[in-house]
């Protein structure tokens, strides 16, 4: 499959990948491997999930959600060679912040890492009197530093774009409440400068009755396509045994990402193998991050499982966005 046409970005021939196997027709298939990270890889780790993974000086780079054993939600950072061995600082990042009120790290979690420009921008769901969207920077994955966060409480799942649209600086957010959130859109915000956010669009809210029936997230960094921004995203639907947590996909307006050219009913990946249905909370697959090599198409989708330890997933760039057309909304 050669998919050269459609993915905007550079080759990463050394992405981690399997064939999809024989037996399987799914768009989305899961490593042999999984989960590629156990709940114990550092000494002092309860958890390790909802993670996000770039290309970096030739290998790969991480920021992972590592709760420790007093149950603090604490961000790593991470290296690796070939995209599923890692080795995770055993300390948590300590942010460089010019402004004590800013910098004073209360927890951070679920985060994710993009390339714009020169340099690596993280982004997660930081605690500022709740939960809100924190931003900083690196250049080496060892020194980090902490902008403002980008919105008032409360907020998560905030998602950049790896280039500016219409000359700003863009993202997705999903705001919520202090609590597990029984509710959420996701919207689009724009910045001249990473510090200043205004311009809210509304991009989608939760549909139908099924799988994304209580509230939508953005997932991985969106991945530039001719069909679109490729988004993939989680879905909760409420059951009777609490929160499910699938993930799908959307195609969104190049120039006007707010404005959504399809998005999938179905889901792509459900909570089906063990370590995803049972863990710290059971039932989750949360994608945070997908490595995407533009000369194939491949994709490697990273995702939290059972909010315990992290999984991956493949797929095709161009078969996700077929799918994504022939099984859209309305
Ligand atoms: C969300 C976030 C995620 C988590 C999910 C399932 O609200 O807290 O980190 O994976 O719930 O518990």
């Amino acid at each position: 499959m050669n998919d050269t046409s459609l993915v905007k970005g550079n080759a990463l021939p050394n992405i981690p990948w399997q064939d999809r196997p024989d037996d399987c027709s799914d768009v989305v298939w899961r490593s042999e491997d999984n989960p590629i990270i156990p709940r114990d890889l550092i000494p002092r780790s309860n958890s390790i999930f909802n993670s996000a993974v770039v290309p970096f000086e030739g290998a790969f780079a991480g920021i992972f959600r590592c709760d420790d054993k007093a149950r603090y939600m604490r961000l790593h950072s991470g290296l690796s060679a070939d995209g599923i061995h890692w080795t995770i600082d055993p300390d948590p990042i300590q942010f460089v912040c010019d402004d004590d009120e800013i910098g004073a790290f209360d927890y951070g979690y679920d985060p994710r890492v993009c390339w714009i420009e020169d340099r690596y921008y993280v982004t997660w769901c930081n605690g500022y009197h709740g939960p809100t969207i924190g931003v900083a920077y690196t250049n080496d994955f060892a020194t980090f530093h902490q902008l403002e966060n980008a919105f008032l409480p409360y907020n998560r799942n905030g998602v950049l774009f790896p280039r500016k649209i219409g000359g700003r600086y863009a993202m997705l957010s999903r705001p919520s409440d202090t609590g597990h959130t029984a509710f959420g859109d996701i919207f689009y915000s724009e910045s001249p400068d990473l510090c200043f956010w205004g311009r809210h669009r509304h991009v989608m809210a939760p549909y139908g009755p099924g799988w994304q029936s209580t509230k939508v997230g953005a997932g991985p960094t969106p991945i530039e396509t001719t069909e679109g921004w490729l988004l993939i995203y989680h879905g909760v639907l409420t059951s009777c045994n609490g929160f499910v947590y699938s993930m799908s996909a959307a195609l969104l307006d190049l120039d006007q990402p707010w404005n959504v050219i399809a998005r999938a009913e179905p889901y792509l990946l459900s909570p089906q193998r063990l370590y995803e249905c049972a863990g710290d909370v059971p039932n989750v697959v949360f994608p945070c991050a997908a490595l995407c090599d533009a000369a194939t198409g491949r994709l490697a989708i990273y995702y939290g499982a059972a909010d315990t330890v992290t999984g991956l997933a493949f797929a095709h760039a161009q078969e996700v966005v077929d799918w994504v057309k022939d099984n859209a909304i309305g």
